[in-house]
């Protein structure tokens, strides 16, 4: 399998992890693409029409993407059924806390897309709301995180070690951990973990 995406990606992150968490990774071959809204490439939009990053090719030439989709799939074809539980109640809590970190996620390529953008002036008021939503979501998961697993590691808390990672990536000026001490213990254990460090976010 190949998977167009770069390792400044916290989406590409999220599959990264999970490759290596389902021991699949020796058998992905990363081809490395910087995309953005304003930089598209040709050869991932001939496989993916929203031209995103990541993009698994597998070895029949089917295209998969959406890095939930990818984790799925990988989480299936391993046979390890935790990336996603099987247990239906499981499954959706985990959905949402993958959904919850893909929005922040989402959220955070605006907020770095308009901090290139001073000129204009909704850019405060944009950039103000990026960072009440970012403080809502720490505020939701410090009240959860004391109880979470860093053993049982889900797709969804996959991408909130993601989410949180690429703020230190590129809001670290946020300063994310204050006041979210519970969050900050979770985020650091779960961070040693092997296949969390081999997906180190990494600029180039
Ligand atoms: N929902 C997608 C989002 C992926 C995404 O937004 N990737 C960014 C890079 S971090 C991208 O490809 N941006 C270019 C674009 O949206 O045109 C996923 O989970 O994989």
């Amino acid at each position: 399998m190949q998977l167009y995406g770069s390792t400044r990606s916290p989406f590409v992150r999220k599959v990264l992890i999970a490759a290596h968490e389902t021991g699949l990774n020796g058998q992905i071959e990363l081809l490395p693409k910087v995309v953005s809204f304003t930089k598209a490439d040709d050869e991932v939009c001939s496989h993916n029409p929203l031209g995103q990053i990541p993009t698994l090719l597998l070895d029949d030439g089917t295209a998969l993407w959406d890095s939930g989709v990818i984790c799925d799939y990988l989480g299936e074809i391993s046979g390890t059924g935790w990336i996603v539980p099987e247990d239906r109640a499981a499954r959706r809590e985990a959905l949402v806390r993958q959904a919850t970190a893909d929005g922040l996620m989402n959220t955070y390529m605006r907020w770095y897309g308009e901090r290139r953008r001073s000129d204009d002036p909704l850019s405060a008021t944009y950039v103000a709301n990026c960072r009440e939503k970012f403080r809502r979501v720490l505020g939701h998961w410090e009240a959860q995180a004391a109880g979470w697993s860093t053993e049982q590691i889900d797709l969804g808390f996959i991408a909130i070690a993601c989410a949180l990672a690429y703020a230190d990536f590129r809001f670290g000026a946020e300063n994310w951990r204050d006041g979210h001490a519970a969050l900050a213990a979770w985020h650091e254990a779960v961070e040693s973990r092997p296949a969390f460090q081999a997906a180190a976010f990494r600029d180039g």
